[in-house]
């Protein structure tokens, strides 16, 4: 094959480096549906053509790549689909490794295993799913979420970005029908098992000095939307006992989150972003709009530190004379993944460590419903949803070559 991208993910990944690139954060900004999103679509599509995969869009926006293969006579049986892949949706000034490292790699891997002459017994299909970061509309793993029928899809076409443009509108703009958003029962029980591969979001695989882990589990994560509605007036003439400042209890729902949050070992709390309207120096706030992230391995845990933040900010909010509302946009349970595949790839990659994780990702969410795995690839610094998240060419090759040796053990058993 001539592509110069043949079995070589880092290759891949190269040549998406220019796209969605944000120059005024640092790293990528590549909303779902957003030009650069739709960039990034359109180059997947043409790396899954040219290894003459079959690809398509379904009405959430999902991309599948398939991979068909010459079923035995008794295909009747279902359940024998092998799904991998990942998202190509950043965070706001993201890295170019959390998604696209996972589509790269599955791309790659389909070379990997045509060089090794492997001809699959059942279909693979490589996905590419929508929305996985939630920056657009607010939910996380919003495409498997559709497919998993998890949330309803009248409240998703409702769903509005920043600039007021609603999902449906975003993915008709994108050339797909509203109409068909929602659940996809029959192509769910279609599938065997679903792997995805992913930069790891931490420092497990350094600590280890390995490569390639496996995942154990996703602990709990939620987010929540939390306007609070004061009073806008001059900065200058209005004085301090006549305000209702919503600024002062957005201070204070930040302050009692990172104090809940310490207070139970080893939860994590995040105000990451803060909406000030309308934002003038000289200027009392009419409202402030924050989100909170809130993780912990007990969902419980979790649920009690958004509950004591929300009444310290009802009371914070009282004492200001201004109102509160908070909205649950996610919330997802510590998820363990299947152990009777975990262990099938474990027998696959028997120096692989078993690692958990707090970030959330589409297998968390399919998990529920089919057999999921993860597979993570080293990152040397750790970090992630930043330009500073990375990984060594040699681990990407690693977990390129650790992906193809799990799909072909699912492919041809
Ligand atoms: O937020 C997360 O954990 C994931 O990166 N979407
Ligand atoms: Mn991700
Ligand atoms: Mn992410
Ligand atoms: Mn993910």
């Amino acid at each position: 094959m001539g592509s110069t991208t043949y079995a070589d993910a880092n290759a891949l990944l190269a040549e998406i480096l220019g796209i969605g690139v944000d120059t005024e954060r640092g790293g990528y900004s590549r909303p779902v549906f957003s030009p650069a999103e739709m960039e990034l679509r359109a180059w997947f599509k043409a790396r899954a053509e040219e290894r003459g995969l079959t690809v398509e869009t379904d009405g959430n926006g999902i991309i599948w790549a398939w991979w068909e293969a010459e079923r035995p006579q008794d295909a009747g049986r279902r359940r024998d689909v092998i799904v991998t892949g990942s998202h190509l949706d950043s965070v706001p000034g993201g890295g170019n490794f959390d998604g696209p490292l996972g589509v790269a790699s599955a791309l790659a891997a389909v070379d990997v295993l045509r060089d090794r002459g492997v001809t699959p017994v059942r279909p693979l299909a490589v996905a590419v799913f929508p929305e996985e970061e939630g920056s657009r509309f607010g939910i996380a793993c919003l495409g498997s979420r559709l497919l998993a029928g998890v949330v309803d899809p009248d409240q998703v076409r409702a769903l509005v970005d920043d600039a007021g443009h609603s999902f449906a509108d975003a993915s008709s703009a994108a050339g797909l029908d509203p109409a068909l958003i929602g659940p996809d029962p029959a192509r769910l029980a279609d599938i065997a098992a679903f792997v995805e591969l992913h930069v790891e979001q931490g420092r497990g695989l350094v600590d280890l000095a390995q490569p390639v882990a496996l995942a154990g589990a996703i602990i709990a994560h939620g987010r929540w939307h939390v306007r609070i509605e004061g009073r806008g007036d001059h900065a200058g003439a209005t004085r301090m006992a006549d305000r209702q400042d919503p600024v002062v209890v957005a201070a204070e729902t930040i302050r009692s989150l990172r104090e809940q949050t310490l207070a139970v070992d080893d939860a994590r709390g995040t105000v990451g972003r803060v909406k000030v309207t309308p934002g003038g120096t000289n200027v009392i706030a009419s409202s402030v709009d924050l989100w909170m992230d809130v993780r912990h391995r007990d969902g419980n845990a979790v649920r009690r530190i958004v509950d004591v933040v929300t009444t310290m900010t009802d009371k914070a909010a009282d004492a200001e004379g201004c109102s509160v509302t908070v909205v649950e946009q996610s919330f997802s349970p510590t998820v363990e993944f299947d152990a009777s595949l975990r262990d099938r790839l474990q027998a696959v990659l028997p120096a692989a460590p078993v690692l958990d994780t707090g970030a959330g990702h589409d297998a968390g969410v399919l998990a529920d419903i089919i057999p999921t795995g993860m597979l993570f690839v080293r990152n040397p610094t750790g970090a992630s949803h930043t330009p500073a998240e990375t990984a060594e060419s040699d681990d990407v090759s690693a977990g390129v070559e650790a992906l193809a040796d799990v799909l072909q053990d699912l492919l041809t058993r």
